[in-house]
């Protein structure tokens, strides 16, 4: 085989990056969030059956969206790759292909929020940026393929394989040049940085743990939980960069008077600070996907109460500058309860991971239903009329977090000294309150545990019980009552479709 042959596919490869560069470019420039390549991510993460992604969120825990585009990308190399191949005999197949992946980034940044004339133009550059490019490629193996194919001794391939390898390095230069002068110009990240630095609200105060809300027994996860440390879960693969200028809250839907407030119209009103502990709808039995801070804010329930709710209004749809959307009742938003827009986290700005500039926060319930990040727009509505991105996947419409708790020490597997041992954990049902704790030792008769103070029903509750092991294996079990008398049950569920039940229990023994 001719070796002109075998660099089809190099054309391919450099020519897809350079395709996929020059979007980026573009989007960078015209600060169009959702850039081709991520909105194609997005898109393949939402059409993917349900089963796989959790599959993938259990394997990958928190790595899912780098796993997803390492795999895209790895992807993408060998379709680009193929595409190259098969030009050198079959152009049409090559420009279908490319197409096609246009069609594709075409579909993913239409169904962005936003505007779809602007977030088409990346795409369209992209698209014309691959032909144009494979075109001169192409051109250039052609003229290498000649001349090899040519009886006349005398004529070099040098030139034209040398202008081959020219053009396709300075293809590849220019392919990563644009990725990064895409990444550059689209990063607004620095400034929003800048923004959080700067920013000052009054009455904001900073967090004061109350007295007694600790155990004091070590291992057990801190009461009050730093940024650093509070789960995230969220679907942007690229979080919302939103600067505070730029930021705005439209109410709207079944009030009397909509609304459209800024950041400092926002924070002219009157703040509320609370303890709320926050959990996913998707933490196991025993998991982490919980958090308690001191959150500073404005009350939802005021502000709502003045633009008048129409009767018949049972729900508020938020949705998010990424567009994610949840269905809150409205019940939990105005009633005695602390829902706020929350501006702060722990006495500092909220992070942008954690929704800066605004999220919504309502103490008893679950985020997916209530805790929108980089929230944008509040509509007044019924829940019959709404679709909210998590119902709509097979999640329950309503979700008020179930009462469960934890076990922090023993940690599974530990080995601890026979006699008197000192275990400990934490309990929750926001709103409602944790009334007691008991633990069961090796399937034993349940003991009621110790319970430290809490500043409101809407944090968790730590606990703490002295049992006594001999040496062996244990296995040790935790459940809550609530304020309300409920008994948390031991039946076993998913978290699918509105959170997981089940009794917490750690296995580990004990030595002399
Ligand atoms: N914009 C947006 N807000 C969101 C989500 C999301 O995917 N996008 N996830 C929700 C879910 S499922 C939870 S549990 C909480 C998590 O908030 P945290 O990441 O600050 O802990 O955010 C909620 N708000
Ligand atoms: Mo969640």
């Amino acid at each position: 085989m001719r070796t002109s042959r075998t660099w089809w596919w190099l054309s391919g490869v450099v020519v897809g990056a350079l395709g996929l560069g020059v979007s980026y470019l573009v989007a960078g420039i015209m600060r169009v969030r959702a850039s081709p390549v991520v909105a194609v991510a997005e898109g393949v993460r939402d059409i993917t059956p349900d089963g796989v992604v959790h599959w993938a969120i259990d394997t990958f825990k928190t790595h899912d969206k780098m796993v997803l585009l390492i795999g895209m990308f790895v992807i993408m190399t060998i379709v680009f790759a193929l595409l190259g191949r098969v030009a050198r005999t079959r152009w049409w197949i090559t420009v279908a292909g490319f197409t096609a992946l246009g069609v594709a980034g075409f579909a993913a940044v239409t169904v962005k929020p936003g505007p779809a004339g602007t977030m088409i133009v990346p795409v369209i550059a992209g698209y014309v940026t691959w032909l144009i490019g494979l075109a001169v490629l192409a051109g250039w193996l052609r003229r290498w393929e000649l001349v090899e194919a040519s009886d006349d001794e005398a004529t070099d391939p040098t030139h034209s394989r040398r202008g081959f390898f020219i053009a396709t390095g300075a293809v590849g230069g220019i392919a990563v040049l644009s990725a990064i002068l895409g990444k550059v110009a689209g990063n607004q990240r620095a400034a929003v940085e800048k923004d959080r630095r700067l920013l000052r609200v009054d009455q904001v105060t900073k967090p004061i743990q109350p007295r007694g809300v600790k155990v004091e027994v070590s291992g057990v996860h801190p009461w009050q939980t730093s940024a650093a440390d509070f789960y995230l879960i969220d679907t942007a693969i690229l979080k919302p960069s939103i600067r505070l200028k730029d930021w705005q809250l439209r109410i709207h839907g079944m009030v009397d008077r909509e609304v459209t407030l800024s950041y400092d119209d926002l924070v002219a009103r009157e703040i509320t600070e609370d303890w709320i502990t926050l959990n996913c709808v998707s933490n196991e039995v025993g998991g982490s996907l919980i958090g308690n801070a001191w959150w500073s804010g404005v009350r939802l329930a005021g502000l709502l109460a003045e633009l008048g709710i129409q009767d018949g209004a049972d729900a508020v749809l938020q949705t998010s500058d990424d567009g994610w959307t949840c269905g809150t009742p409205l019940r939990e938003l105005t009633d005695d309860r602390n829902a706020m827009l929350a501006v702060y986290m722990n006495g500092e700005p909220l992070t942008i991971e954690h929704g800066f500039p605004v999220r919504t926060i309502v103490p008893g319930l679950y985020g997916y239903v209530s805790a929108c990040k980089w929230v944008v727009d509040m509509e007044v509505t019924t829940f019959d009329r709404i679709d909210a991105y998590w119902t709509t996947r097979g999640w329950s419409e309503q979700g008020p977090v179930k009462i469960a708790s934890r076990i922090d020490v023993p940690d599974g597997g530990e080995e601890v000294d026979a006699g008197t041992f000192v275990c400990a954990g934490t309990a929750w049902k926001q709103h409602t309150g944790i009334e007691g704790v008991e633990v069961s030792l090796d399937g034993g008769a349940w003991t009621a545990a110790e319970l430290a103070r809490v500043p409101s029903n809407d944090t968790w509750v730590q606990w703490r019980a002295e049992i006594e092991v001999d040496e062996g294996d244990h296995e040790l079990r935790v459940r809550a009552i609530g304020k309300d008398g409920d008994v948390q049950t031991g039946v076993e569920s998913d978290v699918l479709p509105d959170g997981s039940t089940g009794w917490h229990s750690v296995d580990f023994s004990a030595k002399s």
